[in-house]
């Protein structure tokens, strides 16, 4: 305590492998200001543009904040409510439930989540409750990251334990492969990547302001970069720099890609990709000398082949040797079980009675449309008419009169709209939690600094009351939050108890980073990697990656990237007032000479169409981005816009080569000027 001020730490538990400690000033028991924690590895002082604004605006305003329960007195998708009390609220969905499960449909009720808060608790908990009952889950990764989890499983193993980020000072080189940290990580932007002596590579379509920074910036076509890891293969054996003796000893499968790599030359590889062959050549040469660290984006895999990128650019690292010594690995992200975390804990899985189904985002709108499928929705830390696929399908599948639709949230969302029952959340500063950052290898305490607003329950809360409601009484359902956390701090090595790591913030549990991959024994039915996989073919996909390339875009189409914005959080903070100035009408960027060649001048208005839908924007006109790609930044609220869409009502859905994952990066549009 100074000056009547009291300072809290606690933790940024949003989506974003910052995961920034944060100080929250309280002035007479109120919050006066939320911004850095100065002594985090990350943020260092200063959150985010979006954080700072959002968590001292709209977050901690009461009037932005849905703050009752609610029940629907409009049409479905009027957003017309009526306040009610939790006990009505949830006496009446149990009833619904009940005469659900009743009469054998458990599964009809579907249930979306995702990454509202990334906290421990009340990120995982209410899944027991799903369990419990029977429900389908839609599969949270499928929106996001799944293809390239399933791609480096079939390869190495395991995806959720790539290197630990404190192990730059050993490489000599670190590759960006479809990230964009100067959006998606603004303090790795920021710090971590300038702060390391090894050499950038940056591979984006992109040339973001992390790609403009790097020593090495490869701009390949969208879609290309299996052929660009092949025509990289090629390099490097025509160096003499491929390590036979690593492949020998480690891998299995070379011999299943090895035509296909010398096919590829760097001159081809120019043609598939676009990437000069002298950059490839390049490029081949730095990574492969290493040692290197590979940080792979998930921009690269939501792509349809984006999970033969991935076994093509992870087939790169085993070819090269960058796998399992100082200063080299992979890594995608980092899971709770590198510090000795097992979410099965949180999720209970032996509540279920029999093996839950599990389907696809990809299969969401037409699932929600058939009464055969879904009789319940339940929606929480996910908002989906925002940031799902097929966006007018998903709106007429929500106008089901006979579909219960029961949203959680912080905010009077699109999704929320549809609902019969909104069910306020609390927020991450209202209640405590930890978490388990998907970057660094720490744990973080998220601290209660305020009263939750209104009647806000934390998610876990309200799923507990929801199974008394049920009637049921297995105590996982109702354990209560301390006890978690007390366990999951064991878990991770953290005897001293809760209090003392609010003090701290975070914590590293490994003091040292360990090597990745030390004991080169990998968790594939071989123990080695497999670049060539028998699972893969035992489940439908190809016995090895392929230096596969997308044919560009026909009859003057453009290919619409929808990367992560700078403003927003996914659709999170997209409603803030403030936030809003800074978004302001939707944009599309343009090469200039692919608008000149259009005959689109920058601010004017011109409208991107394809068979899923149609969708506004002003033209703006940017250097960054390549001939032949439109870029639209995710995250808007249809809602606020005057489309009443965002840029998902393009989105078509189409699945991965692997793991029915999204390829949200690979859609097309037709662009035309919709006014002078
Ligand atoms: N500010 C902000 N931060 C975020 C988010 C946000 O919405 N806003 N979202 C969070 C979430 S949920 C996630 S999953 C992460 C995602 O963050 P990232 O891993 O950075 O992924 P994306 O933002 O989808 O795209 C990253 C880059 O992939 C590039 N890309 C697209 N197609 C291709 C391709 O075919 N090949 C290559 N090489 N690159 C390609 C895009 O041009 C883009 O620059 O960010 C998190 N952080
Ligand atoms: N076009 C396009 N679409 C995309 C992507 C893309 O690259 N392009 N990226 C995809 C990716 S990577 C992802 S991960 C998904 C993410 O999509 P979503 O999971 O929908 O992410 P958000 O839009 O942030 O929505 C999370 C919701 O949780 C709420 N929330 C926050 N905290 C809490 C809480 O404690 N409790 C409850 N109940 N709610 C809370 C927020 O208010 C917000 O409405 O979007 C995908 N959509
Ligand atoms: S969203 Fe990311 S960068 Fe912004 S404050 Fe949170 S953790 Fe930090
Ligand atoms: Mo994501």
């Amino acid at each position: 305590m100074t000056d009547g001020r009291t300072i809290i730490k606690t933790t940024c538990p949003r989506d974003c492998y910052d995961s920034c400690g944060m100080n929250v000033i309280l002035e007479g028991g109120r919050i006066r200001q939320i911004t850095g924690d100065t002594s985090h590895v990350m943020s260092r002082g200063s959150l985010c543009g979006k954080c700072a604004l959002a968590y001292n605006g709209a977050w901690i305003d009461p009037q932005q904040r849905l703050t009752f329960p609610l029940k629907r007195v409009g049409k479905k998708g009027a957003g017309q409510f009526a306040r009610v009390s939790w006990d009505q609220a949830l006496d009446e969905i149990a009833e619904r439930l009940q005469a659900i499960t009743g009469g054998g449909g458990a599964e009809r009720i579907i249930h979306t989540h995702y990454t509202g808060t990334c906290s421990a608790i009340a990120g995982v908990f209410p899944v027991r409750f799903f369990k419990r009952i029977g429900a389908t889950e839609v599969d949270p990764d499928t929106v996001c990251n799944k293809a390239g989890h399933e791609a480096l499983r079939l390869t190495i193993g395991n995806s959720f334990e790539g290197f630990d980020p404190r192990v730059t000072q050993d490489a000599a080189c670190v590759v960006v492969w479809g990230a964009n940290p100067s959006a998606s990580a603004p303090h790795v932007h920021k710090h971590w990547l300038p702060e390391t002596a090894a050499r950038k590579i940056v591979i984006d379509p992109i040339a973001h302001a992390t790609a403009r920074q790097a020593d090495l910036y490869a701009q390949p076509r969208p879609g290309s970069d299996a052929a660009l890891a092949f025509a990289l293969m090629n390099a490097v054996v025509e160096a003499g720099l491929a390590d036979m003796g690593f492949v020998a000893r480690h891998v299995i499968g070379w011999d299943a890609i090895e035509a296909d790599v010398r096919a590829t030359t760097p001159e081809r590889g120019e043609a598939l990709t676009g990437v000069p062959a002298a950059l490839i050549r390049d490029i081949a040469v730095l990574y492969a000398k290493g040692p290197s660290l590979m940080w792979l984006g998930q921009g690269v895999q939501r792509q349809k082949m984006g999970g033969n990128a991935f076994r093509a650019i992870a087939a790169l690292c085993a070819l090269t040797g960058n796998i399992g010594r100082k200063g080299a690995g992979i890594l995608y992200l980092n899971g709770p079980a590198t510090r000795g975390v097992n979410m099965d804990y949180v999720v209970a899985p032996q509540l279920a009675a029999c093996e839950s189904k599990i389907i696809s985002h990809m299969d969401l709108a037409a699932t929600l449309g058939d009464p055969a499928k879904a009789s319940a929705l339940f929606c929480w830390n996910n908002n989906i008419v925002a940031s799902s696929p097929q966006q007018a399908l998903l709106r007429s599948s929500l106008m089901r009169e006979d579909l219960l639709h029961v949203v959680t949230d912080l905010f009077a969302t699109d999704t929320v709209d549809y609902a019969d029952y909104v069910l306020p959340a609390a927020s991450f500063l209202e209640f405590d939690d930890v978490l388990f950052p998907y970057f660094h290898n720490a744990v973080s305490a998220v601290v209660k600094v305020m009263e939750p607003a209104g009647e806000c329950l934390p998610n876990q809360d309200i799923f507990r009351r929801l199974s008394q409601k049920m009637g049921y009484n297995d105590t996982e359902l109702f354990e209560p939050d301390k006890q978690i956390i007390d366990v999951l701090l064991a878990q991770a090595g953290w005897t001293k108890g809760f209090d003392e790591l609010a003090k701290i913030g975070t914590i590293f549990p490994a003091a040292e980073p360990a090597t990745q991959f030390a004991d080169l024994n990998f968790s594939t039915p071989s123990g080695k990697i497999e670049i060539a996989s028998q699972q893969a073919v035992q489940a439908g996909y190809p016995l090895a990656p392929f230096p596969h390339a997308d044919d560009e875009p026909m009859n003057g189409k453009l290919r619409v990237l929808s990367p992560a914005s700078e403003w927003t959080m996914n659709s999170s903070y997209a409603n803030d007032t403030k936030i809003r100035g800074r978004l302001g009408h939707a944009v599309v960027l343009l090469n200039p000479e692919e608008a000149s060649a259009r005959r689109v001048l920058d601010g004017m208005l011109v409208e991107l169409a394809n068979n899923e839908g149609r969708l506004q924007l002003t033209a703006r006109l940017s250097s960054d981005v390549p001939r032949g790609v439109a870029l639209v930044h995710k995250g808007r609220w249809p809602k606020h816009d005057p489309n009443g869409a965002n840029v998902n009502v393009l989105n078509p859905g189409v699945k991965t080569d692997i793991g029915e994952s999204t390829s949200v990066h690979g859609i097309e549009a037709d662009l035309r000027i919709a006014s002078q």
